[in-house]
């Protein structure tokens, strides 16, 4: 078995993509399984970097969104049938996946269950997400008690935690995936899941682990509790964001409008909420300074970011300090910028 993809591979896989030559991308994947290459070292050396770099490449304008979805789409069409062409493995325990209600991103977690079927598990996916009280419901009649949850925008962590409640209600252990979670050792214990992991073979190795664990106690009520001083917050979102937009424009002088400037205004406070929740400003300073880079490559001054948090922060309720002291403390941060790769 081989665990190294070519760059030339890597290379011929991405194109094949960006063209929209199905037969050609999935041709560069059956190669590489011929010539040894496992299925966890196909997801994390081959089919994630390309969507990772054809994400780089949209942001810095080197593709167009429909070559950025045309990726998307031969990635899924891949995974699908590599899916369906391999035998149905001996499943040796159930794993339910999913994600938080609102995430568009579910490439990851089919390649989690791509590779996680491979290695024998009996995988229910349950992407796109469905609301916490359904996956109670629904988790409450699982025969299996352990589950992966995946994140991509930090922005769905409030969401995420939602759901890992949920799942810890119904007693099953949970852990954490996905780029949200990545970038922050120990958040995902710090919204309640069990464990992290970004790679596979970690991940299975953990899941295995607990398959023969009691299902786990309750938690302690303390993110509950941090979650009543922002509940009010995230209930108003529509409302704060129509305000802060008014702000933003007519004092702040900020140069967008419509729906752009209300999707940029809702990611910014969700993930404000997230980063408050888990008491780790730097959710949203990281969010903060990806934004001011995308208002720079559009050629919108960058000052228009720390403009959209001061109007946010202005017309928040009364009772959301923690929120408050967030932006403030992401806003008066001293920042250096990244250039694209
Ligand atoms: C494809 C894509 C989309 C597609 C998703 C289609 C689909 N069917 O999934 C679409 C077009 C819908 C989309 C929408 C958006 N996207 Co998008 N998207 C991407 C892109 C290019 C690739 C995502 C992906 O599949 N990555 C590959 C996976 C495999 O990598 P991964 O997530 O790290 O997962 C690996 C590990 O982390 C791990 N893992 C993952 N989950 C789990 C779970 C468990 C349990 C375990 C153990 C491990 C594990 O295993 C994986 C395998 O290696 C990324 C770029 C990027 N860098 O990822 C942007 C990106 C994530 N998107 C971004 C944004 C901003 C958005 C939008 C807000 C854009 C908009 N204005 O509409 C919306 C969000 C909508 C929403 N509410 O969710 C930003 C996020 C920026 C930020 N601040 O974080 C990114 C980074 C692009 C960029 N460079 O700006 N997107």
């Amino acid at each position: 078995m081989t665990t190294e993809v070519p760059e030339l591979a890597r290379r011929r896989y991405l194109d094949a993509c960006i063209a929209g030559d199905y037969p050609a991308a999935l041709l560069v994947c059956q190669a590489l399984r011929q010539s040894g290459l496992t299925w966890s070292a196909l997801v994390r050396s081959l089919l994630s970097p390309a969507l990772w770099r054809v994400g780089d490449l949209w942001m810095y304008g080197k593709v167009t969104v429909a070559q950025e979805q045309r990726v998307t789409a031969i990635t899924e069409a891949v995974i699908q049938t590599l899916l369906s062409d391999s035998p149905t493995p001996r499943a040796n325990a159930r794993v339910l996946l999913t994600g938080p209600e609102g995430e568009w991103h579910v490439l990851p977690s089919r390649m989690v269950a791509l590779v996680l079927r491979q290695l024998g598990w009996d995988v229910l996916q349950l992407t796109p997400a469905i609301p916490p009280e359904d996956l109670l419901t629904l988790a409450r009649t699982e025969h299996g008690h352990v589950a992966g949850i995946s994140c991509s925008l930090p922005g769905n962590l409030v969401p995420a935690w939602q759901s890992i409640t949920a799942l810890r209600q119904a007693g099953f252990r949970v852990l954490a995936g996905g780029r949200a979670f990545v970038a922050y050792p120990g958040l995902a214990q710090s919204l309640g899941a069990d464990a992290g992991a970004h790679d596979l073979l970690q991940a299975h190795e953990v899941l295995l682990e607990w398959v023969t664990q009691p299902a786990p106690g309750p938690r302690p009520p303390t993110l509950q509790r941090r979650w009543e001083g922002l509940e009010s917050t995230w209930a108003a979102t529509e409302r704060i964001v129509a305000d802060a937009g008014v702000l933003a424009v007519d004092i702040e002088g900020v140069a967008l409008a419509g729906e752009v400037l209300r999707q940029d205004l809702t990611l910014m406070l969700t993930t404000a909420v997230a980063a408050a929740l888990a008491q780790r400003a730097a959710i949203l300073a990281d969010h903060f300074a990806w934004y001011e880079d995308l208002l720079s490559v559009g050629g919108v001054d960058p000052g228009s970011a720390p403009a959209l948090l001061r109007a946010l922060s202005r017309v928040l309720p009364a009772d959301a300090d923690d929120i408050r002291d967030v932006i403030a403390e992401v806003v008066s941060r001293p920042r250096a910028r990244q250039s694209p790769a």
